[in-house]
C-alpha cells in the first residue's frame, strides 16, 4: 500500500514537470551579465528564446545605493550592497516578464527591466 502511495506520488511528480517546463533542468542557459547603478540596469531588455532558462549575473555598481531585481514571475534576488554581485535563476523563459528594483520607489524611478521571449 504505501509502495502504491510513493508511485502515485511520483507519477504526479512527472506529470507536473511536463506541465511546467519553467523547471525543466536540461534547457539550454542564456547567462546574461547586469550591472544596477544610477537608477537603472543595464542591459534594461534581454531577448531569450523560449524554452531557454535566462541566468543573470547582476553586480550593484553603485557607490552608495542599495539594488535588488526581481521579476514578475516570482524570481527575486537578495538585496545587494554597493559593488556586490549575485547571480539570479530567473528560470526557463516561456513568456515575456518584467523585472524590476523592488528598493523604495526605485522602480517607479525606472529601474525596471524588460525581458522579451523570442521564437
Ligand atoms: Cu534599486
Amino acid at each position: 500500500m504505501r509502495k502504491l502511495a510513493l508511485l502515485l506520488v511520483m507519477m504526479l511528480a512527472l506529470a507536473g514537470c511536463s506541465a511546467s517546463p519553467t523547471d525543466d533542468p536540461d534547457a539550454p542557459v542564456q547567462t546574461v551579465q547586469v550591472d544596477a547603478a544610477n537608477m537603472r540596469f543595464t542591459p534594461d531588455a534581454i531577448e531569450v528564446p523560449v524554452g531557454t532558462r535566462l541566468v543573470i549575473e547582476l553586480t550593484n555598481t553603485d557607490v552608495s545605493q542599495m539594488h535588488d531585481l526581481v521579476f514578475d514571475n516570482g524570481a527575486a534576488g537578495e538585496h545587494l550592497a554597493p559593488g556586490a554581485s549575485e547571480t539570479i535563476d530567473v528560470g526557463v523563459i516561456t513568456e515575456d516578464i518584467d523585472g524590476w528594483c523592488s528598493i523604495s520607489n526605485h522602480r517607479a524611478m525606472g529601474m525596471t527591466m524588460t525581458v522579451t521571449a523570442v521564437n
